[in-house]
């Protein structure tokens, strides 16, 4: 049911903000939240209005801008945050408070019985104020949480009836898809709210977790652009896209206007400082280049025999790399069409065990291969080589 009907909560204006390099202006803050409402996520979580005057402003400024997007913000379970919040005109707000002993013990200090009453405090004189907002309530580190006293506190503030949402998080990134599926699914029996999922990517599952918790029935699931965040990060948009796409490739294309990841990627690594991984989901920079023959000849007959992905749906083009030793001849034939040179298939196969041995002996570019082709188009076989001389 989920995987067809899900939300997005993009929340690199707040988790995305804890990335250590991440220091957005007021002008940054807009670009990166009207990029991602033409991207099409549903949500923008933004940093906290008690974190400084300037996040207060500006999560006033965000959301006047009219988005399509709803705009949420992150609050402690404190109704002091929540007055302030709600002052803001945001549409939703994400309550937070700690579970696991390690919280309640070095964070927070509260015991279960504590954390049921405040939050049944808070939560009740949020909807008292404000009956339309949509009101989160999340635990932080769930999954180290002890399950019995996890589940009382939900079920605790899902019989209040004041909140939409129960958000589950993985804030250490060590939960595993079969965990994730567990507390998801239970939660969807035992209560009647909405499921959000924020899991941290610190053992390499959040894309994962972000899946399970869908096919267990969660509706919201929380990303970042290139998944930054506190360490190093979470479920990134980009990834849970490909993830989707792959599951739905019809229902992600009319979602999501997937040609503009690229440019959204590029401009928060810009404003973060960092690259673009080269193995990023979709837009690194080998993510749709092949390269042995037998790869190769199968993409050029058809594409998808090793895509899951169509580059084009994503504005971008594949790539053949054929200057390498374990390149084909399909493919060195291909670029000699390319390159209008007329070749016999007889050649095409000889120069390609040549292109093999040199490139037993030293690196070859794109330019090396060219050449050859050209000269061998030519009848100039052996003429060129562009090994330096002595070597080959
Ligand atoms: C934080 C912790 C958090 C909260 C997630 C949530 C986490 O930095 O405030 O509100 O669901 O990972 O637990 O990001
Ligand atoms: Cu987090």
């Amino acid at each position: 049911m989920s995987l067809e009907h899900y939300y997005i909560i993009d929340s690199t204006l707040r988790e995305g903000e804890q990335f250590v390099n991440a220091q957005f202006s007021t002008a940054q803050k807009i670009r990166v939240a009207e990029a991602l409402d033409e991207f099409g996520v549903e949500y923008l979580e933004l940093t906290s209005p008690m974190a400084s005057p300037r996040s207060l402003e500006d999560i006033k400024a965000i959301t006047r801008l009219g988005l399509k997007a709803r705009i949420l913000t992150h609050i402690r379970c404190h109704k002091e945050d929540a007055r302030v919040a709600l002052d803001t005109g945001v549409h939703g707000v994400d309550v937070v408070i700690g579970t696991s002993s390690k919280l309640r013990q070095f964070s927070h200090g509260k015991s279960i019985d504590e954390i049921i009453d405040l939050a049944a405090e808070v939560l009740t004189w949020i909807r008292a104020q404000a009956p339309d907002i949509e009101l989160r309530f999340s635990t932080e580190d769930s999954f180290r949480s002890e399950e019995a006293e996890l589940l009382r506190v939900y079920l605790a503030v899902d019989r209040l009836g004041v909140v939409n949402r129960l958000g589950t998080a993985d804030t250490v990134g060590i939960a595993t898809p079969t965990q994730v599926s567990r507390l998801v699914g239970t939660l969807r029996r035992l209560t009647r709210c909405d499921i959000e999922f924020h899991g941290h990517n610190d053992s390499g599952c959040a894309i994962a977790n972000a899946f399970a918790a869908l096919e267990a029935g969660a509706t919201h699931i929380d990303t970042t652009v290139l998944g930054i965040g506190e360490r190093n990060g979470i479920t990134a948009l980009g990834g849970l896209i490909a993830r989707m796409y792959t599951y739905d490739r019809a229902a992600t294309r009319t979602k999501y206007r997937l040609s503009r990841l690229r440019a959204l990627e590029l401009m928060v690594a810009e404003m973060v400082g960092v690259d673009i991984p080269f193995n990023n989901y979709v837009t690194g920079f080998s993510a749709f280049t092949h390269k042995a023959g037998i790869h190769a000849k199968a993409i050029l007959n058809a594409p998808e025999t090793y895509e899951a992905l169509d580059p084009h749906d994503f504005g971008l083009t594949r790539y053949i790399s054929i200057a390498h030793r374990l390149t084909g001849w399909n493919a060195v034939k291909a670029r000699a069409e390319q390159l209008n040179l007329n070749l016999s298939d007889a050649q095409v196969k000889a120069l390609t065990q040549h292109i093999k041995a040199l490139a037993d002996e030293r690196a070859l570019t794109l330019d090396d291969v060219d050449l050859l082709l050209r000269n061998w188009a030519n009848g100039h076989e052996m003429m060129e080589s562009p090994l330096p001389a002595g070597v080959g």
